[in-house]
């Protein structure tokens, strides 16, 4: 059976694809940073199964600055497919720290990539790239070939990072695709990110636990999906004849507003009793009105996103309700 090696396996979309690989029969091994805390919630579940861990699934310590570690992980377990998700995901928090958003998301994707050039056997390699690429761009809904024009250091990092998979595509023959990934969401989301952020909010003041939501601009627009979905496209991927970029999208977008507004509802409450806003929470710069096309997605990969925003509103509320209760 195939073996992978994830990193950022203690993610949303690390965990959803570990699930999912392990279902499919793979033998998974995920990149782990040494930390003195070693609570893996979202992996927890399957951490904690005796029939899977150290049997079907298996953690190593490697940062990813860590290129020797990185290496002899690689050398030992000798992954068919390799899936990068790891990295300064905080689009908002880049601002804050440019240089280490850089050093992970960018260099350490060129890291990686550089390894593999040397390797005898080389897995299949996915990057999971990001709509930040596109930054402000010309053309509304953007596609694979939309020009890369971001406007915050996150968008930059990504820039270099899918540029460089490509170049190592074309140049040095690597299977190497990038998901180029609009916002994707679920339960499991972080909760500094905006999404989670309301749907807990909105749990816990149905609940009686709090009484506030604070929050920056409302008006961004943003293209929603659900990150299981969106997992199982990175998998579909690396399972074609020929590497290539695809954008995983739902095509739809929706303001943040929009998404309060469905979340607060779905417990019987009016975000407009609730809302404060704060300019710590707004940026720099920001990306305006992204919406992704996932024509050649759907085509090629036979993949179609079916959970829509305001449906994903509902859902991340009533599972954060649950897990308060
Ligand atoms: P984004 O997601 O920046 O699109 O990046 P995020 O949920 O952080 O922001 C979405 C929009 O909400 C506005 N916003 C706030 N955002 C946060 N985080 N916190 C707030 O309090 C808040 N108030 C308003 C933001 O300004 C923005 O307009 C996500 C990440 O997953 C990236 O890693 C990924 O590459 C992109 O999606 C595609």
């Amino acid at each position: 059976m195939p073996t992978a090696l994830i990193t950022g396996i203690t993610g949303q979309d690390g965990s959803y694809l570990t699930e999912q690989l392990l279902d499919r029969g793979y033998t998974v091994h995920g990149l782990v940073r040494r930390t003195s805390n070693t609570v893996r919630t979202r992996l927890d579940p399957l951490f904690h199964n005796k029939g899977v861990y150290n049997k079907s699934l298996f953690l190593h310590y490697a940062d990813l600055d860590d290129a020797t570690t990185i290496r002899r992980v690689l050398v030992k377990t000798q992954p068919d497919e390799l899936y990068h998700l790891a990295g300064q995901s905080h689009v908002g928090a880049s601002f804050d720290i440019p240089e280490s958003t850089c050093q992970f998301t960018a260099m350490g994707t060129l890291k990686l990539l550089e390894i593999l050039r040397d390797l005898e056997k080389q897995p299949r390699f996915l990057h999971i790239s990001s709509s930040e690429i596109f930054g402000r761009p010309d053309e509304f809904p953007q596609h694979e070939h939309t020009p890369m024009r971001p406007v915050t250091p996150y968008g930059v990092a990504k820039t270099f990072a899918t540029q460089m998979v490509q170049l190592y595509r074309e140049s040095f023959g690597l299977f190497a695709c990038n998901a180029i990934c609009y916002n994707h969401e679920s339960p499991r989301r972080g909760e500094s990110f905006v999404t989670r952020k309301i749907t807990k909010a909105a749990a816990e003041i149905s609940l009686g636990l709090n009484d506030e939501i604070v929050l920056g601009s409302l008006d961004g627009r943003r293209d929603w999906g659900s990150a299981p979905e969106y997992t199982t496209a990175m998998h579909l991927m690396l399972q074609q004849d020929a590497p290539d970029d695809y954008v995983l999208a739902t095509g739809k977008t929706h303001s943040v507003e929009e998404f309060l507004d469905a979340a607060f509802r779905s417990v019987g409450l009016k975000y407009k009793n609730h809302l404060k806003q704060n300019p710590k929470y707004m940026r720099p710069a920001e990306v305006t009105r992204l919406v992704g096309d996932p024509t050649h997605a759907k085509q090629r990969l036979e993949w179609t996103p079916t959970t829509t925003a305001l449906e994903l509103a509902k859902q991340m509320t009533a599972a954060d309700v649950e897990s308060l209760k």
